[in-house]
């Protein structure tokens, strides 16, 4: 089988080819990537001799039509996806996250091939923090942020395309990944980094934001899951019950790491900021055989400390950017 991974040099998407290559060795994987600064092509080092990587935009419409014509799958990882950078700019997160969505669905149609778009769970919205529900399939999408609508309308092209169009495609909605590889802006990098040199963790408002924790190769397990198990024209939601609030887990960080329980500021809240996302998966595993394999956030975030410890190459110059952009934003 011949896929097309768009996004293939970011967080998620490295992180699928390696696991893509390791589990389904007779896959020919192509990466799409425009290599912004999300990107880091030394993520694939590991794979690199065995795939072919072409360095382009989903938005162009020439390039994703050659592709998809000559792959059998694509997977769609390809997105800007931090929110507080499309508080600051939302238009590159329309531009590639709705129009590129977009060029890929019609290249799609045009060659008859299968997609998988790959979504979060952050469509839907938030929860109350003492709200015992959790987001299902069919939870009404309300999306709170630039990043979050962007998302939310590429869902509904997809789910649109499939109506009318009868487009062989599958979208998964998937709860906050953690794991080697995580660009140094997200939460848990940025505080792993910043501890590594010496820098007090920062949380958001009062740190009692609750996010779903889920290991990144139990999601792209379920992402292979869902390419040979999936129902056509259905969307699953992924996560594995890892419930945390933010503040619980700068704890668990300063515990592993050997820092005092105190050891951490508060900082300006993030405006219009979730305060809760839970994942109800019982369609994934009700459908499928898959079962996360890291169930245990401590050991998970335990190996994902060690990675960041012995790969200060991989993150140095990122974490000097990413730290003047929070500088110029408050945070
Ligand atoms: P990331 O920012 O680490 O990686 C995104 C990749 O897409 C980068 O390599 C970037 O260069 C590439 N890209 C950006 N614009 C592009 C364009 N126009 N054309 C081609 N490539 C482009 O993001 P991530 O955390 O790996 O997220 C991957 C996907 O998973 C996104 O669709 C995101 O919405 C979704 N998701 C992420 C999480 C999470 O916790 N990180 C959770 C659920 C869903
Ligand atoms: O320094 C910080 N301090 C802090 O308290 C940062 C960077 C974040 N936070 C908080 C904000 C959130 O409540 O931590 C939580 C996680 O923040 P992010 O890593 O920015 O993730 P989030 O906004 O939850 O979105 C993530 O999960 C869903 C990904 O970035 C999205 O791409 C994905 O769709």
């Amino acid at each position: 089988m011949k896929v097309l991974v768009t996004g293939g040099a970011g967080f998620i998407g490295s992180n699928f080819v390696i696991r893509a290559r390791e589990q389904r060795p007779d896959w020919q994987l192509t990466v799409l990537d425009l290599m912004t600064y999300a990107a880091n092509l030394s993520s694939l080092d590991r794979v690199v001799a065995d795939i072919d990587i072409v360095k382009g935009s989903v938005t162009d419409a020439d390039l994703v039509d050659e592709l998809v014509a000559a792959h059998d799958v694509v997977v769609h990882f390809a997105a800007d996806s931090h929110n507080d950078n499309s508080l600051d700019d939302p238009w590159p997160f329309i531009d590639t996250n709705i129009v590129g969505t977009y060029q890929l669905l019609q290249a799609v149609r045009r060659h008859d091939k299968r997609i998988h778009h790959i979504s979060t769970d952050e469509v839907y919205g938030d929860l109350e923090l003492d709200d015992p529900a959790k987001f299902t399939e069919t939870t009404p999408v309300n999306p709170s942020s630039p990043y979050s609508a962007s998302k939310a309308s590429a869902d509904l092209l997809v789910r649109a395309w499939v109506r009318s169009f009868g487009l062989r495609a599958t979208v998964s909605n998937c709860s906050n990944n953690y794991g080697p590889r995580q660009h140094v802006e997200k939460f848990i990098p940025r505080q792993i980094t910043g501890i590594l040199e010496g820098v007090r963790p920062k949380l958001y408002g009062a740190g009692a934001n609750v996010r779903d924790w889920i290991h990144v190769d139990d999601h792209n397990d379920a992402v292979i899951t869902i390419l040979e198990q999936g129902r056509l024209g259905e969307t699953y939601l992924i996560g594995a019950d890892g419930e945390m609030s933010n503040r619980d887990v700068v704890l668990l960080l300063l515990e592993l790491m050997g820092k005092p329980a105190d050891w951490f500021d508060l900082v300006p809240d993030r405006p219009g900021h979730d305060l809760r996302y839970a994942i109800d998966a019982t369609k994934l595993r009700t459908e499928t055989d898959w079962r996360p394999a890291h169930p245990d956030v401590r050991s998970g975030l335990a190996d994902t400390i060690d990675w960041y410890q012995t790969n200060q190459d991989w993150w140095r110059t990122a974490k000097v950017v990413a730290e003047t952009r929070y500088d110029r934003l408050g945070r």
